[in-house]
């Protein structure tokens, strides 16, 4: 894929941002689409901003459907939060559609962009700095789940098809592993065992499903402490992003993805994983606060399989790093080589951790089931 900024210029002028463009800079810290923020200069009033994406080619074969989704979902978050008395621009993301009037705009290239107004007054945390901080992301994450829980599903189209689907996840290492197209697999033997070691458990999730134990619902799939903005006055959760993935899964996926990246001091791609050490005080406070968001909608069956959603989705990421690294990086942005790597390390240090702790984190969840 060409770079986003060989086109963004296309791209710029492809939408009325209501004032001139002053420009446009690369934004925020996601490993997928190509964020800038740009700015405009309106004649009566302060800077107004925007978030402009290129989306990832390599992550999202359908632009169409995917922008089909978020147009459908934010509308539809953006009616409920009205009927709740809530500040609509502000709690639910909102599509500026381009000149054409389609919902987004294709460069001569063939890169999709879309345009999003900048949520202003909030910060986007990349680590949970305090227990109450992280508390008030769970918290935001579960009011989500139970805003969306009335969305018809039937409608949403599996963005990428079979995202949390562990076995899959499992089927495509495998495969990675024997094309070995880089001759990587030589330096990564330990994580290599560490994954076929747990075969067994990346079938977990998905048995409980199959035996009807957990329920399909609308959910988030990518609940990372970066995808939820926090007022920044009040550090309580104001709205949710990067809505790419939202479509029918487990719900103790998106409590596991927030634990997974939040529950923890150390950032994802940390070299010294004697600093990464899961946090229980961090993973006790989410889960209260994501369970009061969710406004008490749990089963019992859910609660009691929490910690695997954390289990999984943690080892699920791991496997999907080591799986990139050892294809040559083409799926998550990386800045340094080996990168793909070292965040496969952190996350099984982290599942080495949950293993060795859980039941403690049973206990936990104990706590809240009825
Ligand atoms: P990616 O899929 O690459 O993670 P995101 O949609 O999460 O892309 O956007 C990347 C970053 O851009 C976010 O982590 C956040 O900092 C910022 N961002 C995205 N949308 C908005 C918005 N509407 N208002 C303010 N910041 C935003
Ligand atoms: C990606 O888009 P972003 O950076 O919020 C990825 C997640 C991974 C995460 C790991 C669409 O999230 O699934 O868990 O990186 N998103 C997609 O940090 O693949
Ligand atoms: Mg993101």
């Amino acid at each position: 894929m060409n770079s986003a900024e060989e086109r963004i210029q296309e791209a710029l002028a492809a939408f009325d941002f209501g004032a001139p463009v002053v420009g446009a800079l690369r934004y925020g810290q996601g490993h997928i689409n190509d964020t800038f923020v740009v700015h405009t200069q309106p004649e009566d009033r302060c800077c107004r901003r925007f978030i402009l994406q290129r989306m990832s080619a390599a992550a999202f074969k359908h632009p169409d459907e995917l922008m089909e989704n978020i147009t459908g979902v934010t509308e539809y978050l953006g009616r409920e939060i009205e009927k709740h008395g809530g500040d609509r621009d502000r709690e639910a993301m909102r599509v500026l559609r381009p000149r054409n009037g389609e919902p987004f705009f294709t460069d001569s290239l063939g890169g999709a962009w879309r345009v999003y107004p900048f949520v202003e007054r909030t910060v986007c945390y990349q680590s949970a700095e305090s227990a109450e901080l992280f508390a008030a992301s769970g918290r935001a994450f579960g009011h989500f789940q139970q805003l969306l829980g009335g969305y018809p599903a039937e409608t949403l189209h599996e963005t990428i098809p079979n995202f949390h689907n562990t076995e899959d996840r499992l089927v495509k290492f495998k495969a990675a592993l024997a094309a070995d197209p880089l001759g990587r697999a030589k330096d990564c033997g330990p994580e290599i065992d560490f994954v076929l070691k747990r075969e067994a458990d990346c079938s977990v999730a998905l048995d409980a499903m199959r035996a009807g134990k957990l329920p399909l619902r609308v959910t988030h799939n990518d609940t990372k402490l970066n995808n939820v903005l926090m007022d920044e006055e009040t550090h309580e959760g104001v709205c949710i992003i990067d809505l790419d993935t939202v479509m029918p899964g487990l719900v103790i996926y998106d409590f596991g993805d927030s634990i997974r990246f939040g529950a923890n001091h150390s950032a994802e791609d940390e070299t010294d994983l004697s600093k990464v050490n899961l946090d229980v005080d961090l993973f006790a406070a989410y889960t209260a606060a994501f369970l009061e968001g969710a406004g008490g909608s749990l089963t019992n069956e859910e609660i009691a399989y929490l910690p695997w959603g954390a289990k999984l989705m943690t080892l699920e990421c791991g496997i999907r790093f080591l799986t990139d690294y050892i294809d040559g990086d083409h799926y998550f942005h990386i800045s340094r080589d080996g990168q793909n790597l070292d965040r496969c390390r952190t996350q099984f240090k982290l599942v080495a951790d949950m293993e060795a702790r859980w039941s403690e984190l049973e206990t936990i969840v104990n706590q809240y089931r009825i």
